[in-house]
Order: C-alpha cells, then structure tokens, then sequence
C-alpha cells in the first residue's frame, strides 16, 4: 500500500499547493492527488519540478465534483442537457490529459444530475433505486468512451460513489459495480471513499472485498471528514478487508483540514494508519 493526500485538503492553508511538498516529504507521504482543475503551463512546469525535487509522486488527479466550488456544480455527467453533459465530458478528458502529463495513475469521476431539472432525492425517499440506477445507466456509452480516452493516455478512469447529501445517484460499491460490468473497459475501475461508505454501506468491509476485482484507488477520511483517527470508524476492518484482498495501490487521504491544527492532523493520521497496517496486513 502507498499513501497520498488530497492536495485540495491544503487549499485553505498555504497561498502556493508546492508549500504542502516539503511537510508531506518530511511527514513520509509517497505521493500527492493533483486538483483536477485547469493550470497555466508555467504553474504546472514549476509545480512538476518542485514534485521531482522532493521526490513525490503524483498518484492521479482528484475529479472537483459538485457543491466544491461554482464551477464544479456545472459538471453534471448525468444532465439532461446535452451542452452540459458536453462541459462536464470535455472536462474529464482535460484531466485525464492533466494526469497524463504528471505522470500520474488515476483520474475519479462522480455522478450529479442537474439540481432543478430532476427530484433532489438527498433521502433515498422519493425515487426508488431502480429509478436513480436506470438514469446512471444512460451515461454508460458515454463512460465508455471517456474510458477508451483514458486508455489512450495510460490513465485510469474511477468511479467513486457519494454519499446521498452529495449526489443520490451511485452511492454504493455495488451501484459503481453495477456500472463498471456494464462499461466493461479495463481502464474503468472503482475508488472508495470511507467518509462516503460510512453513510450509505451496510458493511465497509463486505462493499471492500466485493468490489476487489475493480477496486483501484481508496480514499480515507474519518467519518467527520478528518483524518483517520479522529472519528469513530473502524479502520482495523477497513484494513483487514484490503489485507484481505491483497490490495497495493494507493490509498489517498482526503481530510479537510485547518491551518491551525493541520500538522498535527497530518502526521497523526498517516502514523495511526501505518500503525494499524502492520498489525492488519500479512507481512
Ligand atoms: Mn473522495
């Protein structure tokens, strides 16, 4: 297993994202998520050569989905509106160019569907589940094609279910399984996200092992969205379950974090998880 960290976490903290490098060097982080967003070539030139002086690796782009900033709500794969299916489209190729180009491994996209067009079912209450699956296989053409997009660029494409208050459409392991035997592209795979898994799974360690021959990249946050450690999820079993199914690839964490207390986060959550790991993982 390697470990990343959102870079998106440390937008609030440092004024420049080539700050977070030399803390998350010293503090053992393998690599970085890069902030799926779009960058000048001397920003990204001065960013590529800061990784390659503390020796990072960028382990993929981080899709910007949803409620996270003005632009990002307007990314709605699932619209009924064939423009802004188009926006959403153009900009998932454009990150997975961008991680092309960092060299790094992996690119997720999550499902929204317009905001006024369609029912807001944050309860799972008003459309049935067959209803809201019916909708998000629509869009399997389309991840079809993004998925041979990415194939060509040596990226992998990565579902990654939300939780209801998020996006009410693919929510689970085994909604993102359902789409991904539906894609059926070997550039197409899942990432799990356990502050999201704590709301919608049964059992985060039962959706882990089903989602094994798919899974691709895991992000890990603490219920409140903090660093693991600081809530009360049970990261042993999340561990096991990756033990179990030999899991390798990258795990990034993805906490909010404040710029008072953010050292201390970062450090204590990679420890706690390291700690656990070596009492979880066979040898
Ligand atoms: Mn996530």
């Amino acid at each position: 297993m390697k470990y990343s960290i959102t870079l998106s976490s440390f937008k609030e903290i440092f004024e420049s994202l080539t700050n977070a490098l030399p803390v998350l060097k010293q503090l053992n982080y393998d690599a970085v998520e890069f902030i799926g967003e779009d960058y000048s070539a001397k920003d990204l030139d001065e960013f590529i050569e800061a990784l390659a002086s503390y020796d990072l690796k960028i382990s993929g782009v981080t899709g910007m989905w949803g409620n996270v900033n003005s632009i990002a709500v307007n990314r709605r794969l699932l619209s009924a509106d064939t423009d802004t299916v188009e926006i959403a489209r153009r900009y998932v190729i454009r990150c997975i160019e961008l991680c092309r180009l960092l060299d790094g491994e992996e690119f997720n996209l999550c499902l929204f569907t317009d905001p006024y067009a369609s029912v807001p079912d944050f309860s799972h209450r008003i459309l049935s589940h067959e209803q809201k699956l019916k909708l998000v296989r629509k869009s399997v053409p389309l991840l079809r094609d993004l998925s041979n997009c990415a194939k060509d660029n040596g990226v992998l494409l990565l579902l990654e279910p939300l939780n209801r208050y998020a996006t009410p459409y693919c929510c689970t392991a085994a909604d993102a399984l359902h789409v991904c035997e539906a894609v059926d592209n070997p550039n197409f795979g899942i990432l799990l996200d356990t502050f999201h898994m704590n709301i919608e799974e049964d059992s985060l360690s039962h959706s882990i092992e089903s989602a094994s021959d798919f899974l691709l990249h895991m992000h890990f946050a603490d219920n409140n969205r903090k660093m693991p450690g600081s809530g009360h999820l049970d990261f042993r079993s999340i561990l096991k379950a990756l033990s179990k199914i030999d899991y390798q690839r990258y795990v990034s964490f993805e906490p909010n974090l404040e710029r008072i207390s953010y050292l201390e986060s970062l450090k204590g959550g990679i420890s706690y998880i390291k700690r656990l790991k070596s009492t979880c993982f066979r040898a």
